[in-house]
């Protein structure tokens, strides 16, 4: 079991966009593992590779309430979207922040899973909401990016003010 350091923002490697995963071997497989030993153990209910300075395309959710229903999504891609829903988003990697934010109700996701084979998922909801938040992540995008300039320059301050005390 490994836990892994979660890149806290403002740090400038969350902005990195993911390359695609070429193969999914031993090395991949090992890196799931340590994200979601540090997933569960944060507690979240979501990881990118981003994250934990991988910069890779996989990311892992767990939306269940007993917390044994890992999902892994590797090389994800949205292939259909529709509606709109407004939820009240956090991220490991801005702890404490919690912010609406509006997204599609409702995707169709195509991926790999841990053993390299293709998946489609339609997804609603907060699962939704979690796949596209962390698909965000690997585009180098963070869930504050969406609020105004005011708001985010308050929340670095914050984060700063944080990582200073520490
Ligand atoms: O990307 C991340 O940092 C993970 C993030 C996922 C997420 C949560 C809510 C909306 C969108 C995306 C988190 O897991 S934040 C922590 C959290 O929401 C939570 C933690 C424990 C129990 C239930 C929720
Ligand atoms: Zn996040």
């Amino acid at each position: 079991m490994a836990i892994l350091n979660i890149l806290n923002y403002p740090d400038p490697r969350l902005h990195t966009v993911a390359k695609p995963v070429k193969e999914v071997n031993v090395t991949i497989r090992r890196l799931i593992e340590d994200m979601r030993d540090t997933m569960y153990n944060a507690p979240g209910i979501g990881l990118a590779a981003t994250q934990v300075n991988q910069h890779i395309q996989l990311l892992i959710i767990d939306t269940s309430e007993t917390k044994d229903q890992l999902q892994v999504f590797i090389n994800p891609k949205i292939i259909a979207k529709d509606g709109e829903q407004i939820y009240e988003e956090g991220c490991l990697s801005v702890p404490g922040i919690y912010e609406n934010v509006t997204r599609a109700e409702k995707i169709v996701v195509e991926a790999l899973n841990q053993d390299g084979e293709p998946f489609t998922l339609e997804a609603h909801g907060l699962l939704s909401v979690c796949i596209q938040h962390e698909m965000d992540h690997l585009q180098g995008k963070v869930f504050v990016d969406y609020l105004s300039q005011l708001k985010r320059t308050r929340i670095k301050n914050k984060m700063l003010k944080l990582k200073r005390a520490m």
